[in-house]
């Protein structure tokens, strides 16, 4: 399903919020549409769904040629020279990979076009036919922008792949798709060279890269693959130019394969009307958004919020400059001391995140705070408090003198790591918890809204609107979604509910996707048409309506489980509420219909639970060692239990046994998603064994 939530970071703008102030403002309003009973809402600016921002523009292909046309010489593309590679090794003998990056290297728009129109017609010289689905498989970086560009302006369906998705995975996308051409960098060429003898469709590749394998001969000569470097594909494209062969609203743009949470991926196929109707609705939320601003790039693009983010960036003369997670920041593990990270080189005004970013951000400045202790620590901790009731609550304080002395005093340091000009953040992979969301708010001196949307609906479906300070919400239905509540009696949730209707979320519009590929029979049970020709995508979410229209998601029907004696046990709120625990690294609830209690695996927190066993004085050869101990288990569960209470949880809820876990759940394991969610259903088979030791005991 892939869902994710959407965060927004602006400023403060003292007009809006003004307005906004504990006011009732209607954000969503009922709206009259077809298919199955609901309750259903729309956009309050917006009677019908929004097809398109440009008028004229009906396509990905004519958007950016449109904006190459009107943008020619401003920025559109950074990416950072590297100055040097080194390699650092610890005292330990483990070796790091330390990069020294320099300024941002630019491709005016007029460039980046000259750029895409040289990959399409190298694609074609190639030997790559329209009809032939490409695949790109690489990090985000200035060349898939291109590649994606380039296919667009060929009609070439493009198929996107997480670069971190496991080889099954991998092999079950390419294969299915009969993907022709792959495009990606040398680590994933690397990748495909293993598991070349499970490729069959597979003729050519194009790496980003210079450096090519050293056993890429091996599948050159055994499956005759022919590999080109991006630069020669340019050239050749520059030497024998091709007439563009643009694609129709209708024709597939994406074939994205979603880190499903069971099984092997879907892929979701998205037409370019699908994804502009997103793009055009992302525009119309978000005020001010145009050729001042500068994005930074380096979350996944095969990830829809990413893709679409960008191609918003480049619609509208925004620059984008390219980073990585790993280099991000000055202290970034990748970046060499001393040097700097890519937010201070390019002091961008936009970035998305996810939200473990943001956690990852949060608890870097409270480590540092901490560590400073003393009047630093009083400092922060005064000044956080009073801006916390001050956007709590009364909205004295927010602004004028005080707010200027603290951000000036304390804040302005933070806002630094990410370069100081942020006034915008977008935030995808998960719920974002509303303690987070209000540090972020606060440290970086902006309100963040939350949204909502899948891969399914083309990332749209709600955004909140920057006026909206409150937290744990995820807004209205974006101008082009309509969102229907639907009831589930069998899990309790109906619309006729008070104080608010709740149900299970149908997301409708023209920005729903047209299915799964090669998937008739997941396609006809999510995605239904009404009699009125509108597409709706069931979401397998469950929300409920605030009195202004806004969503919040509340629970997920698949994460629901019966118990013995017929209670329901939401998996997914049981595990947030445990989560919260220090010890806790992740968790996952079990529970099944033959036993009335729950249990858990959980994934201890190295650092705090090895704290705690020092200042016991607890004796252990290292962390597994620790993790098996009964005293161990006996304070890790009353930590979690303790936890529960204060989250209110009903005592059926509480897990009355836990198995400690020693070895973090990690992507490259295979058991959370690359936007670390836990895979239910693998992490249940790969610990089968300790889930019925559990039951049995
Ligand atoms: C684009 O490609 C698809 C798939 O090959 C094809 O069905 C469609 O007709 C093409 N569109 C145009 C405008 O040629
Ligand atoms: C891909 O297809 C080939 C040949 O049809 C087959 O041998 C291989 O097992 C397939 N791989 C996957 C992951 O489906
Ligand atoms: C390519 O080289 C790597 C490392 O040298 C090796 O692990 C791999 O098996 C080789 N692959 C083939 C197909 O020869
Ligand atoms: C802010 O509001 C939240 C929820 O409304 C409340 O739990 C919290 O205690 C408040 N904090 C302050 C400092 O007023
Ligand atoms: C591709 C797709 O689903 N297109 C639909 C978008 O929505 C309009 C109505 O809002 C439909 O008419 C299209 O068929």
């Amino acid at each position: 399903m892939n869902a994710y939530i959407v965060g927004v970071l602006v400023p403060l703008v003292v007009t809006v919020l003004l307005r906004n102030a504990k006011n009732s403002k209607k954000r969503g309003l009922l709206a009259d549409v077809g298919g199955e009973p609901g309750y259903a809402i729309r956009n309050h600016r917006f009677t019908s769904p929004v097809q398109t921002a440009w008028e004229g523009i009906s396509t990905l292909a004519e958007l950016f040629e449109h904006s190459c046309e009107q943008y020619r010489d401003k920025y559109l593309l950074g990416t950072r020279e590297l100055i040097s590679r080194e390699v650092e090794v610890t005292e330990d003998g483990r070796s790091f990979e330390k990069l020294h990056l320099g300024d941002y290297e630019w491709l005016t728009y007029g460039r980046a076009f000259e750029a895409v129109c040289n990959f399409a017609s190298g694609l074609a010289q190639l030997g790559h036919r329209k009809e032939e689905r490409a695949a790109i498989f690489a990090d985000t970086r200035e060349e898939w922008f291109i590649a994606l560009q380039g296919c667009f302006r060929r009609n070439v369906t493009v198929v996107t792949i997480y670069a971190s998705l496991g080889e099954e995975a991998l092999c079950h996308s390419l294969n299915e798709t009969e993907v022709t051409t792959v495009i990606c960098g040398c680590k994933e060429l690397k990748k495909l060279i293993e598991i070349s003898e499970q490729l069959d469709t597979v003729k050519r590749v194009i790496c980003m890269d210079d450096e090519i394998p050293s056993n890429a001969s091996y599948v050159e000569q055994s499956k005759s693959w022919t590999i080109t470097s991006f630069g020669d594909v340019e050239s050749l494209g520059r030497e024998n130019p091709v007439d563009a062969d643009l694609p129709l609203p209708a024709d597939i743009a994406v074939i994205m394969y979603t880190s499903g949470s069971t099984g092997l991926p879907k892929g979701v196929m998205m037409t370019h009307a699908n994804v502009l109707a997103t793009v055009s609705a992302v525009m119309t939320i978000v005020p001010g958004l145009g050729s001042k601003d500068i994005y930074m790039a380096y979350l996944p693009m095969a990830h829809i919020l990413e893709l679409a983010a960008e191609n918003v960036m480049a619609a509208v003369g925004s620059a984008i400059g390219y980073g990585s997670p790993l280099t991000l920041t000055d202290t970034s593990s990748k970046i060499k001391k001393g040097t700097k990270g890519d937010a201070t080189v390019l002091l961008p005004t936009l970035m998305t995140a996810v939200p473990a970013i943001l956690d990852r951000v949060r608890d870097g400045v409270l480590k540092k705070v901490n560590a400073k202790g003393g009047l630093a620590k009083k400092f922060f901790d005064v000044a956080y408090t009073r801006r916390l009731s001050a956007v709590n609550g009364s909205w004295f304080g927010a602004f004028g003198p005080e707010k200027a002395i603290w951000n000036f005093l304390v804040f302005k340091k933070v806002r630094a790591i990410l370069g100081g000009r942020i006034r915008f953040v977008l935030s995808g992979g998960a719920p974002l918890s509303g303690d987070t969301q209000r540090f972020i708010n606060i440290c970086l001196g902006a309100p963040i809204g939350q949204g909502y949307g899948l891969t399914e609906t083309s990332a749209g479906a709600t955004f909140s609107e920057v006026d909206d300070t409150s937290v744990g919400r995820v807004g209205a239905p974006l101008p082009c979604s309509f969102i229907k509540l639907i009831d589930w009696p069998e899990g309790g949730y109906l619309t006729s509910d008070s104080p608010m209707p709740r149900g299970e979320i149908v997301v409708g519009g023209p920005n729903v996707t047209v299915g799964y590929f090669k998937n008739e029979e997941k396609t006809k049970e999510l995605y239904k048409v009404d009699e009125r020709g509108m597409r709706w995508y069931y979401t397998g979410d469950i929300g409920q309506f605030h009195a202004d229209g806004c969503l919040e998601i509340i629970d997920r029907k698949i994460d629901i489980v019966k118990l013995q004696h017929g209670e329901y046990v939401s998996l997914g709120k049981v595990e947030a509420a445990l989560l919260v625990s220090p010890y806790v690294d992740n968790i996952m609830l079990h529970a099944n219909p033959f036993h009335s209690y729950c249990v858990a695996l959980l994934v201890a927190s190295q650092h705090t639970v090895e704290d705690w066993a020092s200042k016991q004085g607890i004796p252990f050869t290292d962390f597994a060692d620790l993790c098996e101990k009964a005293e161990t288990k006996k304070e890790l569960l009353a930590s979690i239990q303790k936890e529960a209470k204060r989250a209110q949880l009903q005592k059926f809820e509480i897990p009355i046994k836990i198995k400690v876990l020693s070895e973090p759940w990690t992507p490259e394991s295979g058991l959370v998603t690359a936007a670390f969610k836990i895979k239910r259903e693998i992490i249940r088979k790969a610990f089968s064994e300790e889930l019925s030791e559990l039951y049995a005991s």
